[in-house]
């Protein structure tokens, strides 16, 4: 079957320099049980949507799979209908995290036929096979499908359990010169991502070690589900390193897990495999600041890393507690120092305007930015469907599809968890990120 994946845009602000690395092992899945295959990357081509019209009205495909984060509602919407209207009767499937907590917006808005909850590397298969053999979608597990007027749910699908034997990404089918020469980290991310400055990146690469997260932070949307940790083998990981080093001269890979850092052990053992390949690359991840352990963090120094991105959240005990955080400030204080004494830079990034944050909570993590010398801005506290905190704050969302509609960048604002005015809200959010005392 032709089958075409399209990648929603995000984050028009800055370079596409992230691989939807899930949609790119979909498409390894698809291709090798002998599909035909192609990738229209909207994100990383940034077309006008006229553009994108033309394009499409000269594609052909049996099948259209879509996908994009709950941010890509807007997009969503107005792409579906055009899909729908090329060729009316290819079944239309969306993934990601839209199409896994909002799929009823999809399905009222949109003439979607089928959304795929959660993992999509095994319900596509055999999503693609049914529509192939014509067989019945109820067999399918992980999917929500249009019959008759109503919406259906299939049982949920398990996590796939042994993550070595999902494909390597189809890199093959994305233009990839485009994600090469866009560092994941740094000024051109335009996330408030530094860079330690004498290291140069000339092509970068994401890649994902493991799915999941054994924390449960309130704010944090889990995609697998919560409690799901899993990982790749570490002699799978190098296999990856070693393709893109040798086929594509990268020189810079960027680890996109949750928590790279979660298993001490598994860290340790990627090091050591790390320096028996003496790959001539550097390497970043996101880590957590209770796992920061001197002796951890030096090994990964010896083994090229030089980037840590830490969620810190907040200078205030009491927001780090309601957001179930789990570490404390001054483990998050211990975590910086321990980072740039290994010699690795600690991207540190904040949330603000959590519920419950006052004024001396603000002036909190203003003291804590100073103590530890840190110059970066924050992200509006943002609720995001199927977590504890949208649950929380539902009463204060007129509208869901109004809010979802309205998402971008968590650095503009979509809705007000605090006590305070819209406007002062703003103020302090300024004086924060400026580290310009609020009391
Ligand atoms: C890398 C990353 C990014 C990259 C690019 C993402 C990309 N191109 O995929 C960048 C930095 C740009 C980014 C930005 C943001 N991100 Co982000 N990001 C991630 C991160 C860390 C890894 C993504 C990844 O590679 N996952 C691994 C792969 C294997 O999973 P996957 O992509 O989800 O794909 C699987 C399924 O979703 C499904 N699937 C996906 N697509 C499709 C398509 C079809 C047809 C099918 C059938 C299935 C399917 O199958 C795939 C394979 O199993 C995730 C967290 C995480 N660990 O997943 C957050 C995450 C996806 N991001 C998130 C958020 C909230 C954002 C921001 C809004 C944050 C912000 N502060 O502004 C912005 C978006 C801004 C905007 N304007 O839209 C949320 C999404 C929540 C949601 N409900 O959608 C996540 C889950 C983080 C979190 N825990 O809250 N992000």
């Amino acid at each position: 079957m032709k089958i075409l994946l399209i990648n929603s845009p995000i984050r028009l602000d800055a370079k596409p320099s992230c691989i939807p690395y899930g949609l790119a092992t979909i498409a390894a899945a698809l291709s090798a049980a002998g599909h035909d295959l192609e990738i229209y990357d909207i994100n990383a081509l940034r077309p006008s949507k006229d553009a994108v019209t033309r394009e499409l009205k000269a594609k052909t495909w049996d099948v259209a799979g879509v996908s994009g984060l709950i941010t890509t509602y807007g997009f969503q919407r107005w792409l579906i209908p055009i899909l729908k209207g090329v060729h009316p009767h290819a079944p239309v499937i969306s993934g990601g995290g839209l199409a896994t907590t909002s799929s009823d917006l999809l399905f009222t808005g949109t003439p979607l036929d089928v959304a795929v909850v959660g993992e999509g590397e095994q319900t596509m298969l055999d999503l693609c096979d049914c529509i192939q053999s014509g067989n019945d979608p109820a067999r399918v597990h992980g999917i929500r499908y249009r019959q008759n007027g109503r919406v259906v749910d299939t049982p949920r699908r398990k996590n796939i359990e042994n993550l070595d034997s999902i494909p390597f990404p189809a890199w093959d089918r994305l233009p990839m010169d485009i994600y090469l020469y866009n560092s994941i980290w740094g000024d051109v991310a335009n996330n408030s991502s530094g860079f330690r400055k004498d290291v140069t990146v000339t092509r970068s690469m994401n890649i994902i070690s493991s799915r999941g997260c054994p924390f449960s932070c309130n704010y944090c949307y889990h995609l697998f589900g919560r409690s799901s940790y899993r990982f790749r083998s570490v002699g799978n990981i190098i296999a990856e390193i070693e393709i893109l080093v040798d086929r594509y001269g990268v020189d810079f890979i960027g680890f996109v897990d949750d928590n790279m850092m979660a298993s001490t052990n598994r860290v340790l053992e990627f090091c050591d495999a790390m320096e028996r390949k003496r790959f001539p690359i550097t390497w970043g991840c996101h880590g957590r600041v209770t796992s920061a352990e001197p002796e951890v963090l030096e090994r990964m120094a010896q083994a090229g890393c030089v980037w840590i991105g830490y969620g810190i959240e907040s200078g205030s005990q009491e927001i780090l507690s309601a957001m179930n955080k789990k570490a404390t400030v001054e483990q998050a204080k211990a975590a910086i120092r321990n980072t740039r004494k290994a010699g690795i830079f600690p991207n540190t990034t904040f949330i603000f305007g959590y519920p419950g944050e006052t004024r001396e909570t603000i002036q909190e993590t203003i003291e804590f930015k100073r103590d530890m010398g840190l110059r970066c801005g924050s992200f509006f506290a943002t609720p995001y469907p199927q977590t504890p905190l949208y649950q929380a704050i539902a009463s204060r969302i007129a509208d869901e599809k109004d809010f979802i509609q309205s998402l971008g960048n968590a650095t503009e604002f979509c809705v007000n968890l605090t006590d305070f005015k819209d406007d002062e809200l703003f103020a302090l959010k300024k004086a924060m990120d400026e580290n310009q005392d609020v009391m």
